[in-house]
């Protein structure tokens, strides 16, 4: 008899453990930090904000979303994320191709397309991020959760330029992570001056610097167009973004908090692709209106073709570089073709 009751009395104690583990596991709370490359207003605040959202309303997680300068320059970040001092960064692929090589894959000139529909076919659909890019960010101690397109870059001077002659000589700042940003304006006739975000305001207005390039959004959102006289839209490139995690972080979430994280991700990538498709309409419109004495060129397809000639050769090199960066531009290549042909 007494010994039926020890045994009622342990099934119960080991279901009454059992119920506080899993009810324990569902109520773990905990506070993850977020820095990211630009403020709350811009692409990667709308994808920050977007995926914070998703999470707290999808578990009891909270997110501390730390913008630009509120932790340093964005070129630390990456460093306190690999630490796993920062959960999830949200950075600007032109800051990282000086640690992950392959990330200069998305700063090659005149290799993606100037066409919302195409590039949003491509970042939901290529294979070369979807597939190829996930296991080099583990090489690095992350996770990639996502790469998204932020406008098509636009070049600013101070004087128009409309052939690779006109730019000699011109100190053109590019973002500080990206050789290839460098290889691109040797070949288009300038002099690369690598610089952090947070440098440049001065630089332009001490004419340290001839012109730099950025996403109308951006050049509207941070009175560029008041810094410089002339937007050139030359065609050769796009800004884009990234999303990564932690990896020994995100490997140590349990199954449930991973779906969510990758849920989150898939949730913010809808939101801000969406909201990409008119982000460099929206910063145009606004430039035109608030200030109509600046400057808006197009190059005409004959003006680009120096460029773009000049261009394979950095093509050339970032294939060149390693089998890795070759195989990707080989992918991305396929993806966009892909993309050309079935974007609606
Ligand atoms: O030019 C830059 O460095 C900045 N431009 C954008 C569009 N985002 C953040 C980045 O630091």
């Amino acid at each position: 008899m007494k010994k039926k009751l020890n045994l009622k009395m342990f099934k119960a104690l080991l279901a009454g453990i059992m119920l506080v583990t899993v009810t324990s596991m569902n109520l773990y709370a905990a506070e993850w930090k977020y820095a990211m490359g630009e403020g709350l207003g811009d692409p990667q605040g709308i994808y920050a904000t977007a995926f914070t959202n998703y999470i707290e309303e999808n578990s009891r997680h909270k997110i501390k979303i730390y913008p630009v300068g509120s932790l340093g320059e964005e070129t630390d970040m990456m460093e306190q994320t690999k630490a796993g001092i920062l959960q999830f960064l949200g950075q600007s692929t032109g800051y990282m191709g000086g640690t992950i090589p392959e990330m200069d894959l998305f700063t090659l000139p005149y290799v993606m397309p100037t066409d919302t529909r195409q590039l949003d076919y491509f970042f939901k659909n290529s294979k070369a991020i979807n597939e190829m890019l996930p296991p080099i960010f583990n090489k690095h101690g992350l996770e990639l959760l996502s790469i998204f397109p932020e406008g098509e870059m636009a070049v600013t001077t101070f004087v128009p330029f409309h052939s690779p002659a006109d730019l000699k000589g011109k100190k053109m700042r590019v973002m500080p992570g990206s050789p290839i940003l460098v290889e691109t304006y040797k070949a288009f006739g300038a002099s690369p001056v690598p610089m952090t975000w947070g440098d440049l305001i001065g630089a332009l207005k001490t004419n340290m610097v001839d012109g730099q390039e950025n996403p109308t959004v951006w050049i509207e959102a941070y009175d560029l167009d008041h810094l410089t006289k002339v937007l050139t839209y030359t065609g050769h490139g796009h800004f884009n973004a990234s999303a990564s995690a932690n990896k020994k972080f995100f490997d140590g979430l349990g199954e449930r908090d991973k779906k969510l994280v990758r849920s989150a991700a898939e949730h913010a990538h809808q939101v801000i692709l969406k909201e990409a498709e008119k982000l460099d309409a929206y910063g145009l419109g606004r430039i035109v209106r608030s200030n109509p004495d600046f400057k808006i060129v197009t190059l005409t397809k004959d003006e680009r073709t120096p460029f773009k000639e000049a261009a394979t050769s950095v093509q050339a090199l970032f294939a060149s570089k390693s089998a890795s960066n070759k195989a990707l531009l080989d992918q991305m290549q396929a993806d966009l073709k892909e993309a050309e042909a079935k974007a609606k």
